[in-house]
């Protein structure tokens, strides 16, 4: 079996490390009566939209299942747990709490903090409620203002037993995929549409750290943002200028304003009609001082000039390749995370997904992941390497606990290190997640027999 290995001098094998692994809620909870529709319930209904044609409406059952993945999880040893809230399951249309839905959270976190596991909650991981969608969703500022509510009963329920709270995951994806491309929901386009949802989800995040740094002053309060370098194919100016532009447009654009306070200068590019409406004063809420930075990873980009001065993505030319069709760049996650760390003043980092969707088979209630394996481990060395160039990392979390809803590619690309069989909803820990676990309980042997 393939395994996963640190070097004996690595300080990710110190007490101090976290290791865990993530899910979120619309991609494992299913139960979808007992919550409001979300946009990606819409988004499902939609012909074409999800390239298997399926729904969040079961997906791992994990609302009914939350005891047995929670004894998983624990089982597997590991230091946290990273989870997020289905707003739509908390928060009904006329502004009350549905209190059946906030309490499944109450007890799954209870259960997790008594098993002495750190807690990592994102609030929102692309779930909107439906209702708000009705009123623009995130091209409607209101709903940074909605989140703002939102957060504040989650922050009253939780509390400080949450060990870190994220306000969102990715707003790349939320406002990039979703408001600019069209491909996740709601599905809608265009430049300046792209735009004002990422403005008005940057300023959700910045009202809802105020009320999470008021309510939960000692919890970890931060954000997750996604990253993929932007190489080029060539030296060519073009291609660099254009690898540049990309990385202020996908990456820089996220975490400039919260770091900096000001978007970066690919802003300038665009024509008034397609720049967000910044209201005075929104850049001050956007950029309080985060308590940690979660990074999720998984692969480099490669992009050329269009030859209109703006950017193109090159498609992969190499066969090492995940289910995604992603390349395995683990040399390029130390680069962009020394690079990070060289450009801004970061608080401390969690990598807070890593991981890769492999072609999986589960043959004899075995599955012999060993490409998977072999991605973690090398992507858990180039994470190694950057803390010993200097950057300031606290944990890493494998993206995913267990298969779940890729999105809109379905059911059809497995993240899990645990094989999810959708019919009977059984859980076959992969050989991946019998090695991850075995590092993670390696570090404990180191402790007890003194050698740390
Ligand atoms: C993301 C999301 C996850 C995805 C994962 C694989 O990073 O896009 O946080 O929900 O499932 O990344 O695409």
């Amino acid at each position: 079996m393939q395994e996963i290995n640190l070097p004996s001098t690595s300080t990710m094998l110190s007490k101090d490390f976290l290791f865990g692994v993530a899910t979120s809620s619309f991609q494992i909870e299913g139960d979808r009566k007992g919550r409001v529709d979300c946009i990606w319930d819409t988004f499902c209904e939609k012909e074409g939209a999800i390239s298997d044609a399926t729904n969040g409406d079961v997906a791992c059952n994990h609302v009914e299942l939350w005891k047995r993945d929670v004894e998983l999880i624990d089982a597997l040893g590991v230091d946290a747990y990273r989870l997020s809230i289905s707003w739509p399951r908390v928060m009904k249309e006329d502004g009350s709490v549905n209190e059946v839905g906030l309490r499944f959270y109450v007890n799954l976190v209870d259960d997790l903090v008594k098993r002495g596991m750190k807690v990592f909650v994102t609030l929102y991981h692309w779930d909107l409620p439906q209702y708000l969608e009705d009123n623009g969703g995130w091209l409607n500022r209101d709903t940074a203002y909605a989140f703002e509510k939102y957060a504040e009963v989650i922050a009253n329920a939780l509390g400080e037993s949450v060990y870190a709270y994220a306000t969102l995951n990715e707003p790349f994806c939320s406002a990039y995929l979703g408001y600019e491309a069209g491909i996740h929901a709601p599905g809608k386009t265009g430049i300046a549409n792209g735009r004002k949802a990422a403005h008005h989800l940057l300023l959700a995040h910045g009202l809802a750290l105020q009320v999470l740094k008021k309510h939960c002053p000692n919890s970890q309060n931060g954000i997750v943002l996604n990253f993929s370098n932007c190489h080029t194919p060539s030296n060519a100016p073009d291609d660099l200028q254009a690898a540049k532009l990309a990385d202020e447009y996908h990456n820089q654009w996220y975490l400039k304003p919260i770091i900096e306070g000001k978007y970066p200068d690919v802003i300038e590019k665009l024509s008034a009609d397609d720049r967000p409406d910044i209201i005075e004063g929104d850049m001050e809420i956007i950029a309080q001082p985060i308590d940690y930075l979660g990074i999720n990873y998984y692969t480099r980009t490669v992009y050329q000039s269009d030859g209109k001065s703006w950017f193109e993505v090159v498609p992969p030319a190499t066969s090492e390749l995940t289910a995604m069709g992603w390349e395995i760049t683990p040399d390029a996650f130390t680069e962009l995370l020394v690079d990070l760390h060289q450009r801004y003043t970061l608080p401390p980092i969690y990598i807070t997904e890593n991981g890769a969707a492999m072609d999986d088979e589960l043959v004899d209630g075995e599955v012999k992941d060993d490409s998977r394996t072999a991605y973690y481990h090398t992507h858990l060395n180039a994470v190694n390497n950057a803390i010993e160039q200097g950057v300031d990392i606290r944990g890493y979390f494998a993206w995913s606990l267990m298969d779940n809803f890729e999105w809109a590619l379905g059911y059809s690309k497995r993240f899990g290190i645990v094989y999810v069989d959708y019919d009977t909803q059984k859980r076959t820990l992969k050989q991946s997640a019998l090695a991850y676990s075995e590092l993670v309980k390696s570090r404990i042997n180191r402790y007890i027999s003194g050698t740390e």
